[in-house]
């Protein structure tokens, strides 16, 4: 009877591709854009082990239940960001297309549909291996959350921002002053590690870009961001995600610790500088 020997090289092969395969399985979770109404994003997260989803801000159901069924999710809950129509306004309607669906939002935001109030810290999950935190990011709205995501052991770090921090920019301060968003933008959410993938609620970013350039005429990763975020929405591709890094480079409104930005909008504090950043943007028709 012949033996059959593996040879040694054969041997490591197959264990180098069980560590690939197992590298591979790690990839625990799935985030999908779905564009809504004018230039809103919901986002689909989708645990890849058990299948099951959670929706960011569903504006339309129909389209976030399309997508869902086309990958085999299963739809188990609903992270609203703010009370904004655009945001919140398909909650009641998804809660009667998929009932038992838990609808997550701030305690302090009005939150249509809401079933589950939010505070900050609070934390949950999906499936086996996705964790969400909540994280208070007032200013925008009184109760404005944003949603800390990770996979497993802090792997595949995410942040779904709504209208906090935009790509490039911020939101409008309707609920709160510049002492609020100095601390949701440059404390809360700029203290998450710098690899975080941002997705934020609007496609904003080329013209935030534009804006950001008047203040830093200088900014090389601004002009090159810009470049290419032209390029991709030339395509009809999204400029999101972003990283909180890239943010730090790039977004003036969470760069007002720097003094030179400071000097360019003639103030000497950082919140200072982040309510005159405000104001201009709010006039700036560029
Ligand atoms: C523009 O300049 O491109 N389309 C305009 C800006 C978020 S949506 C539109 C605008 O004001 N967008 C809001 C914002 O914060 N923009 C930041 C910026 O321009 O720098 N919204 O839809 C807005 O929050 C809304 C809905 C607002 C209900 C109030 C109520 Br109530
Ligand atoms: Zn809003």
């Amino acid at each position: 009877m012949p033996v059959v020997r593996l040879s040694p090289t054969f041997c490591s092969y197959k264990s180098l591709s069980r560590r690939f395969y197992q590298r591979e399985k790690e990839i625990k979770m799935k985030v999908l854009h779905v564009p809504c109404v004018e230039d809103n994003y919901a986002y689909l997260i989708i645990d890849e082990d058990s299948r099951e989803a959670v929706a960011v801000d569903p504006v339309e159901p129909e389209k976030i239940l399309k997508v869902a069924e086309e990958n085999g999710a299963d739809l188990k809950m609903v992270l609203t960001t703010h009370h904004h129509w655009d945001h919140a306004g398909g909650n009641n309607k998804i809660k009667q297309l998929v009932p038992g669906i838990k609808v997550f939002g701030g305690s302090l935001d009005n939150v249509e549909g809401c079933t589950d109030k939010l505070e900050n810290g609070d934390k949950f999950s999906l499936g086996k291996d996705v964790n969400i935190l909540s994280l208070h990011t007032p200013c925008h709205t009184k109760g404005h959350i944003s949603y800390y995501v990770t996979s497993k052991a802090g792997e595949d770090p995410t942040v779904f921002t709504g209208d906090t921090l935009f790509v490039a920019g911020c939101g409008k301060f309707f609920e709160g002053t510049a002492e609020q968003m100095y601390q949701s933008l440059c404390v809360t959410l700029g203290s998450l590690p710098k690899p975080t993938r941002v997705y934020c609620g609007h496609e904003y970013t080329e013209k935030n870009l534009r804006f950001a350039l008047t203040v830093e005429p200088e900014n090389e990763k601004i002009k090159q961001k810009l470049s290419w975020a032209q390029n991709q929405r030339q395509k009809n591709l999204p400029t999101i995600p972003s990283t909180i890094e890239e943010e730090w480079e790039t977004n003036p409104f969470m760069r007002v610790d720097l003094p030179e930005l400071q000097a360019r909008v003639g103030c000497n504090s950082p919140v200072e500088a982040l309510r005159e950043l405000r104001k201009l943007k709010d006039n700036w028709r560029g």
